[in-house]
């Protein structure tokens, strides 16, 4: 209960921090099957609809998906699951424009899906045969309705927050006693501190779209900005402190937890799930996702079909299952990163639930950077800032 009153307050900021209204959800139609059968027949039960061909291909991010889920799937339905992984936004952008990508569900950031949505890359959901849709927080739902009007395309695999990670252990060694920064970011984006921090290792996520907007932000302007004038000043911050930058990764759990870094911009989940990977390990050091004093960055990645699915009902089969109520609470409980899905809360295991860098709290919620979207521009300029910064001219 106490959970589900924190998902509640959560949403509630979230919600005002985009400043949205909350709405009704779509309500969920009728399963496929319910149709009244013909009066000399028994009612058949509601069930999937399968496509002839029983595969499913999904393209998701790395490190997001329980042990075994798909298995249970395939056990389940009978269909063989192809599981691809992508590790930035921009690649699945590229491949999605493109075509003929081959995959039936892909999980884009919000951030990228409006636009997909609009360039008629993903296609409505079947949502007559998604009846767990009806598990969804409403007020989750009504946040997306920025990227995705009328929950038409997309449906939340799970949300979080792009911050700093720290190895407290290693990064308080390497500051040999100087304090630690009043704003988390100050660790990764001011020289006084990289300039220290460089010997144990900085890792940055490898996005132009994950970078920037944290950049943007901290320079005290807007994360998803359109004035070039603020790319400007945001690559010449950057300029600063690239030469202490050891490494540029979007997959950075095992760099955490085996030591190659000890402060990094990455995301809350990964961060947590580092933090799990090096006490497995046998490591004592303390691994933490940090809250900075100034915000988070918040996003949503969502499931979608694309708009040439081949395997569009298998496709509806595989997000209704996932959004049973223990498959994500199992996501949250596995990796790390927080499930839009009401129903699921009250299995999420208490010490997740009261992780309050995978749960946030309600006070700090309201610090954080609500999701927005990327206009072209936007993210060409990000681009050519970003490769500049890397390339270190
Ligand atoms: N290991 C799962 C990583 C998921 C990251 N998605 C983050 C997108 C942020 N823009």
């Amino acid at each position: 209960m106490k959970k589900q009153v924190l998902a509640l307050a959560i949403s509630a900021i979230l919600l005002a921090a985009c400043g949205k209204k909350e709405e009704a959800p779509a309500a969920p139609a009728a399963p496929v099957a319910a149709a009244p059968a013909p009066a000399a027949e028994p009612a058949k039960p509601a069930g999937p609809v399968f496509d002839d061909e029983k595969v499913l291909n999904i393209y998701n991010w790395p490190d997001y998906i329980p042990e075994g889920m798909i298995a249970t799937f395939e056990k389940e339905t009978g269909i063989k699951v192809n599981y691809d992984t992508f590790e930035t936004n921009e690649a699945l952008h590229a491949k999605l424009v493109a075509g003929n990508t081959g995959y039936d569900i892909v999980v884009p950031g919000t951030v990228f899906a409006k636009g997909q949505i609009e360039g008629g890359l993903l296609q409505p959901l079947k949502k007559e045969q998604i009846p767990n849709l009806a598990n969804m927080d409403p007020a989750i739902m009504s946040v997306l309705t920025k990227a995705d009007p009328d929950n038409k395309h997309l449906v939340p695999w799970a949300w979080g927050f792009t911050t700093v990670g720290i190895n407290k252990t290693k990064a308080e060694k390497a500051l040999g006693g100087m304090a630690m920064p009043e704003n988390a970011w100050d660790l990764v984006f001011k020289p006084e501190y990289t300039s220290k921090l460089k010997s144990c290792g900085i890792a940055y996520l490898d996005s132009p779209t994950e970078i920037l907007p944290v950049a943007l932000h901290y320079i005290g302007k807007d994360a998803y900005s359109n004035d070039p004038a603020d790319y400007k000043l945001a690559t010449e911050m950057l300029a600063k402190v690239r030469k202490d930058v050891r490494l540029f990764s979007s997959t950075m759990i095992d760099d955490i937890a085996g030591g190659k870094a000890c402060v990094a911009i990455g995301w809350s989940g990964d961060i947590n799930q580092a933090a799990a990977r090096a006490k497995e390990n046998g490591s004592k050091d303390v691994i933490e996702a940090l809250l900075p004093s100034t915000g988070a960055l918040i996003f949503f990645d969502t499931m979608a079909v694309t708009k040439d699915a081949k395997h569009p009902n298998n496709a509806a089969a595989f997000i209704d299952f996932y959004l049973r109520p223990e498959n994500a609470a199992a996501m949250a409980n596995d990796m790390g990163y927080p499930t839009g899905n009401k129903a699921g809360m009250d299995k999420v295991n208490p010490e997740i639930a009261g992780n309050k860098t995978i749960f946030v709290e309600s006070d700090y919620f309201g610090k954080m950077i609500p999701p927005s979207s990327f206009t072209n521009e936007a993210r060409e300029a990000m681009s050519n800032a970003y490769n500049s910064f890397k390339k270190g001219k």
